[in-house]
């Protein structure tokens, strides 16, 4: 786990300086870098940019189905106003893994494509002087690593991944780099809880430092004005008249802390957005401030032209920017965390997400139309690995997004088998160890797909909501049985109404792949018109069951996959194209989604 996830800032006591850019790449398909002594930096790479994926560079095929282990290295100066102050380097994600070196230095190594790692680099660098920073990344799937998958070898000597689960194996330093000047006695992680007095608010917070210096915060709302403050590392905020956090309709206030004991030359602050607002779930129903909330909205993936899975502002603008228009309000980071920078907008746009670890391909036989094995996940001398690295994931998952308003709820798993016995200790131990994590007590959850049923599913007492993925009239009774698919989907629903279900369900993945531009009177499958007839069916079924609570289709927009014959360069189960351009159904939708209110 992480000592300090807090997102970087700039003020008086803190910089950051993003090293992005253009970095040296090269590939180690021999293992002869550490041989050849690349730690301490190199020229005759490739240039590669960061963020980036380095896959869709490469115009040949062995570089972009590249697995193995890859270097970046490049030069940063560190002034000598740094010294004395903590130094770290920010990464916030190099996928799958990393070893970082400063000036040939081994400083760390961490586990996890998806999540954000410091590196103390103070005692490893020259000060008023250029140094140099090498990342040694490996982009490998095992069964003890997530997401989960095998890497093989060909008879031609290449590596291969063969992964448990649809999306592309995108790899490298998808996000930003950060350089990072920090004071020596500093915040390093906050908390917030919420309690709604009427037309007040109580905002309990908890502060973290690695002194003794005195604690203030305060809280200042849109306008900037001070509305509350409270002294000590523990305390309480009471806001008067609080404007809450509702959806599709935000209100942040800015929280402060302080450490020192002369206010006006503080130790070191950080500042961050909150807003003010509750979730529960009582009964069926999801309540944002105690109000039944209905989700409309997607499943999603960080993917785009050029630079694969790399965080884009630009791609994200527009990405909110059609889910705003289409009517939604919630989306699942399937099928990992995002960039920090998408809970941001999320916050300020009023979206509720579900947030995703990657533990994604736990079910072998789900790979099955990728040439999968039938086999027990549950079962292995992988698992020990595997829990430790699903754990310490979940662990800085929520330590990283806690505090974001926009956070709905915790996905701790995609698909897995949980028809397997064998899942259920490994359930019990991962639904127990993240019990007290999160000081908000949000949902936490995980998608059943099409073979995990109220009948079969082994371990339906774990999740606080249910998630369902089911594909009728695509990957069972597609095209002209698709009244079949509907009457099937309806028998399952009146099982889960008739077992009494007291929990809500929201279908987080149902769709059909569809070639834009694809036409065809009468439908058939792959057109647009067969897209919208797919999503009308499961719209009829969703008016007619009072405990769905939510509707978030697969996908917003089309997406690279592993090749394979299911599969026409990509999934195509997006509303949009993966240029973002609408289908047919993104205007079903639109329709939709508008009549009903905004924050319903
Ligand atoms: C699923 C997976 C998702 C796939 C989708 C599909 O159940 O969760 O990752 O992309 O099905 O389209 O096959």
């Amino acid at each position: 786990m992480e000592t300090s996830l807090l997102y970087p800032v700039t003020n008086d006591q803190r910089t950051d300086q993003k090293l992005d850019g253009l970095w040296q790449f090269k590939f180690d398909e021999t293992k002869q870098g550490v041989k050849d002594g690349w730690e301490t930096g190199f020229h005759d790479g490739v240039s590669m940019p960061v963020p980036a994926s380095f896959n869709d560079f490469f115009t040949d095929k062995a570089s972009r189905e590249y697995t193995g282990d890859f270097w970046y290295s490049r030069k940063f100066f560190v002034p000598s106003s740094a010294k004395g102050k903590a130094l770290f380097l920010r990464f916030d994600a190099v996928t799958h893994r990393a070893t970082i070196f400063v000036n040939g230095k081994e400083i760390r190594s961490h586990e996890g494509g998806f999540l954000p790692f410091a590196a103390d680099i103070s005692t490893a660098v020259h000060y008023g002087a250029e140094n140099t920073v090498v990342v040694k990344g490996n982009n490998e799937l095992s069964r003890e690593a997530l997401p989960a998958g095998d890497t093989i070898t060909l008879r031609n000597g290449k590596k291969m991944v063969r992964p448990f689960f649809d999306f592309y194996n995108y790899s490298g330093l998808n996000r930003s780099v950060h350089l990072l000047t920090l004071p020596q006695e500093r915040v390093l992680d906050y908390t917030t809880t919420f309690e709604l007095n009427g037309q007040d608010a109580t905002v309990n917070y908890t502060v973290t430092t690695n002194g003794d210096a005195p604690v203030t915060v305060s809280l200042a709302d849109a306008d900037g004005q001070v509305v509350a403050t409270a002294q000590g590392k523990e305390g309480a905020l009471q806001v008067k008249n609080a404007h809450l956090w509702q959806v599709r309709n935000a209100y942040l206030y800015t929280l402060t802390i302080q450490v020192g004991d002369d206010a006006q030359t503080p130790v070191d602050t950080y500042t961050d957005r909150i807003g003010i607002r509750t979730i529960k779930i009582s009964g069926t129903d999801i309540l944002v401030n105690d109000k039944p909330i209905y989700l409309k909205g997607f499943g999603r993936h960080e993917d785009s032209p050029f630079a694969g899975r790399a965080f884009d502002l630009n791609v994200e603008k527009k990405d909110f920017a059609l889910m705003k228009w289409i009517g939604a309000n919630s989306f699942r980071t399937s099928h990992y965390p995002y960039d920090e920078q998408v809970y941001k907008i999320a916050d300020e746009e009023g979206f509720l997400l579900t947030d995703e670890v990657p533990a994604v391909g736990f079910k072998m036989a789900a790979a099955a139309f990728l040439g999968g094995l039938n086999q027990s996940f549950f079962k292995g001398p992988w698992l020990k690995k595997l829990h430790e690295r699903h754990i310490d994931q979940i662990r800085d998952l929520i330590k990283r997004d806690k505090n974001h308003p926009s956070v709905l709820a915790w996905s701790l798993f995609n698909e897995p088998d949980t028809i397997d016995e064998n899942a259920v200790p490994y359930f019990k131990q991962i639904f127990d160890e993240s019990k007290d994590l999160d000081p908000q007590s949000r949902p936490r959850t995980f998608t059943l797909s099409e073979d995990d049923t109220i009948e079969t599913s082994k371990v339906l007492d774990f999740p606080d909501f249910y998630m369902l993925n089911r594909y009728p009239g695509w990957y069972h009774f597609g095209g002209y049985q698709i009244s079949d698919g509907e009457a099937g989907l309806r028998d399952e629903m009146d099982k889960w109404q008739k077992a009494g279900v007291t929990k809500p369900v929201v279908f987080t993945e149902f769709g059909a792949d569809t070639e834009a531009g694809l036409h065809k009177l009468p439908s058939v499958m792959w057109t647009e018109e067969y897209q919208v007839e797919v999503l009308k069916m499961f719209s009829r079924v969703f008016d007619d069951y009072d405990f769905i609570k939510g509707e978030q289709v697969w996908n917003l927009a089309d997406f690279q996959t592993v090749e394979g014959n299911m599969r026409v360069n990509g999934n195509k189960k997006g509303i949009f194209t993966r240029d973002r351009q609408p289908k047919e159904a993104a205007f079903f939708y639109h329709d939709r989604w508008n009549k009903l209110p905004l924050d319903y």
